[in-house]
């Protein structure tokens, strides 16, 4: 099975969770006394997605003001953000979105971004509304999840987005969304793909795609251009 390597980064305040949501989603487990991140630390996990494993590469980094220069290491050539907020300090609602605004000016430009309220357990005092993280990360086309690091609640789960949105079926689909009226052909292509994937070539699934247009299916050049 075909490995795919997804750099993931975490960004957020000081104290939202992100250290703690990712010991769930790496080791299944909760500290409450778990201590402020120092500059950064590195986990991974690999989890099946379809024909394919994705193995994410962890880069949780530290919320503290004083590390905030060291971020764009870690954002830069990421895959994917996970921006960490948590539904109890309306504050930390406000970071995000400086963190948004932070990766749409020099963060990758096709970064999957995630927006994560953490501890979900502790509703009853909530800052933050659902409905507005969930308005906000509609209206940048990002991933969104209430979370519990704590109680093990949509951690997994949204991981799992992610990891979708690194799926043949899902790149191929975003990639040839203009090509609809060609659907018949996309799916013999994606079937073809796949028998390729299989043998664990590395190098983007994008560019394979295109490099097996070329090869594969010369004749629809001219349809799949247009
Ligand atoms: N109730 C509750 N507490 C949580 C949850 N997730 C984390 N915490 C607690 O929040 C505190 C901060 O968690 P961390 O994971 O260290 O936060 P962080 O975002 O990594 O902080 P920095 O490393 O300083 O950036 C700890 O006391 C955790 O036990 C959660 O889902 N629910
Ligand atoms: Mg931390």
């Amino acid at each position: 099975m075909a490995i795919r390597e997804l750099k993931v980064c975490l960004l957020g305040d000081t104290g939202v969770g992100k250290s703690s949501i990712v010991c769930r989603f790496v080791q299944d487990h909760f500290d409450h006394n778990v201590s402020p991140t120092i500059g950064a630390s590195f986990l991974t996990k690999t989890v099946p997605c379809g024909h394919e494993l994705h193995k994410f590469l962890i880069w949780d980094t530290a919320g503290q003001e004083r590390f905030h220069s060291l971020a764009p290491m870690y954002y830069r050539g990421s895959a994917a953000a996970v921006i960490v907020y948590d539904i109890t300090k309306l504050d930390s609602f406000q970071t995000l979105k400086k963190w948004v605004k932070e990766l749409k000016e020099h963060g990758p430009e096709d970064i999957i971004v995630a927006l994560a309220g953490n501890k979900k357990d502790l509703g009853d005092i909530r800052e933050v509304p659902m409905k507005e993280a969930k308005d906000f990360a509609e209206s940048i086309a990002a991933i969104f999840m209430e979370t519990s690091a704590r109680n093990a609640v949509n951690v997994e789960e949204l991981f799992q987005k992610i990891s979708k949105c690194f799926s043949l079926e899902f790149m191929l689909a975003r990639w040839f969304a203009p090509y609809d009226h060609i659907k018949h052909c996309l799916d013999c292509f994606i079937r073809n793909c796949y028998g390729i994937c299989s043998m664990g070539r590395q190098g983007s699934l994008v560019v394979r795609a295109v490099g097996l247009i070329t090869e594969r299916l010369p004749d629809r050049i001219p349809e799949l251009t247009r």
